[in-house]
């Protein structure tokens, strides 16, 4: 994590990292005239920054004043194109995608080009040549197995990658990037309802019964379910009552506030003794074992060790997908043969685990008749067993659930919840349906917090809910 953190230090003041490695590379080549010694804090070759920017601080000066003596200078070229790339990357705004544009400026492939351009960025942010020489080579290997060339293939999976390993997802560039994606995700619910609510909303010219009414009959249809259709209309009434308004203009910010209380999910307990064990519930098919590979993906690329662990014996196939997907993702793997007790799985995963020094354990369940009691009692059990094994464990229980279902996924988070005890839901496949109004259903009716939701097959298409984001993406 070093590298990582290192990185994310620095990143709060761009200009100063690039004057930094601009200073670093002249020194060391040779370049740095007599004008930087006697003006040490001034730019060497590059022009001012615009106005505005923080001028580099004096300690980079003198850190490179007090180096060793430079080696004799690399050719004209080489020196051109990092001295044109170090100011490129001094000017630009502070932001991960910004920098990214720079380094592949001109580069279509991957290739040593693209290497080379990217080991230049991280020695410009002061990245361990190690560390960054992994994280390239992980990339790589990872473009080898997915026959990706061209960068505008997998340019988002390396902004993706960075921003994960920088921790950067609150960084607002990032949440760009997430509120778009999400908009295009929930398109068609929010045609489904944004529409439908501007029809209503110009064909009333008061909240009225009649709107209501309407109203109602537009959270059916985007299958809310009549219970929190209700709920939430209740909620909206006492709102607008509040406000002291009946006027359709104020409608939707009512709703927007409410829909953000809504989702507003309680804080999580971080401080878990390690390994943090989560245990992933739902029935066949909702996208538990994509989801566990994409969570698996998530931690490792923010430096956790992970244990992925194949608890749903029933299909060899299933072992497989999972085996195949640890591989691919590069994190630890544990299964036993086809027909084991899954709760002999957990045991000896939670000992695997423990003894090897993972940080995170992703168990896998079976799905199968989830109305069957036997489902039920054997999840129980392999909770029970990973308790014992290790106190606290599963420190989260996690149902997947598949926002294409609708109301069934109220039923199932109900059962799963009275079996489990449940402390979060995932919600995927909500790219591929009208009727996302069942996020509020299942929030409203269980005050469980949806932590992720899915948006795509795609390994970076599991994304951290954001209620307030969602309520915007949903209205806008
Ligand atoms: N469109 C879309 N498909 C998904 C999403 N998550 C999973 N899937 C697909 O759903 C199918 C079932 O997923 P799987 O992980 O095997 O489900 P499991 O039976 O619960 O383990 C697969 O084809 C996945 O690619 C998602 O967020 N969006
Ligand atoms: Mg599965």
């Amino acid at each position: 994590m070093g590298f990582f953190s290192k990185l994310k230090k620095v990143w709060q003041s761009p200009e100063d990292i690039a004057q930094q490695a601009l200073d670093d590379y002249k020194r060391e080549h040779g370049l740095a005239g007599p004008e930087a010694a006697s003006a040490p804090a001034e730019p060497i070759a590059a022009p001012e920054p615009p106005a505005g920017a923080p001028a580099a601080p004096e300690s980079s000066a003198v850190d490179a004043a007090a180096r060793p003596p430079a080696p004799p200078p690399p050719p004209a070229d080489a020196a051109d194109w990092q001295s044109g790339l170090t100011l490129a990357l001094r000017q630009a705004e502070p932001k991960l995608s910004q920098w990214l544009t720079i380094i592949t400026e001109g580069v279509d492939q991957k290739g040593p080009l693209l290497w080379e351009r990217l080991a230049f960025l991280f020695k410009a942010l002061g990245a361990p040549d190690d560390e960054a020489r992994e994280f390239i080579g992980r990339f790589e290997a990872w473009l080898d197995e997915m026959d990706y060339r061209a960068v505008a293939d997998f340019r988002s999976e390396l902004q993706f990658r960075l921003a994960l390993a920088l921790d950067l997802e609150d960084e607002e560039d990032e949440r760009d990037r997430l509120f778009l994606k999400l908009s295009d995700g929930i398109a068609k619910t929010r045609e489904q309802i944004t529409k439908r609510i501007d029809g209503l909303l110009s064909s009333h010219s008061r909240l009225d019964d009649d709107f209501w009414d309407g109203f109602e009959e537009i959270l059916i249809m985007a299958d809310v379910g009549m219970e929190a259709a209700g709920q939430l209309m209740d909620n909206l009434k006492v709102r607008a009552r509040k406000a002291g308004t009946d006027n359709p203009d104020d409608f939707k910010e009512i709703l927007r506030e409410e829909l953000e209380d809504i989702f507003r999910t309680p804080p999580r307990i971080e401080a878990v003794n390690p390994p943090e064990v989560l245990m992933m519930v739902g029935v066949n098919g909702v996208g538990k074992t994509t989801t566990i590979a994409k969570l698996a993906y998530r931690a490792q690329m923010q430096g956790r060790k992970v244990l992925i662990a194949a608890g749903d014996t029933f299909r060899a196939a299933a072992i497989e997908q999972l085996e195949v997907w640890a591989k691919r993702i590069g994190a630890g793997f544990f299964a036993k043969a086809e027909g084991s007790d899954p709760a002999a799985v957990a045991y000896e995963a939670m000992d695997k685990a423990v003894n090897e020094g993972y940080d995170l354990l992703l168990l896998d369940t079976a799905g199968r008749l989830h109305t069957k009691v036997n489902l039920m009692e054997e999840l129980k059990k392999v909770q029970r067993v990973l308790g014992k094994k290790h106190p606290g464990a599963p420190h989260r229980c996690v149902l997947v659930i598949d926002a294409t279902t609708g109301q069934n996924a109220l039923s199932q988070t109900k059962l799963f919840n009275e079996a489990v005890g449940l402390d979060e839901i995932i919600l995927t496949k909500l790219d591929g349906t009208a009727k996302g109004g069942v996020v509020v259903a299942v929030t409203l009716q269980n005050r469980l917090p949806i932590t992720f939701v899915g948006l795509g097959e795609k390994m970076e298409d599991l994304r951290p809910f954001n209620g307030k984001d969602f309520a915007k993406a949903l209205l806008s």
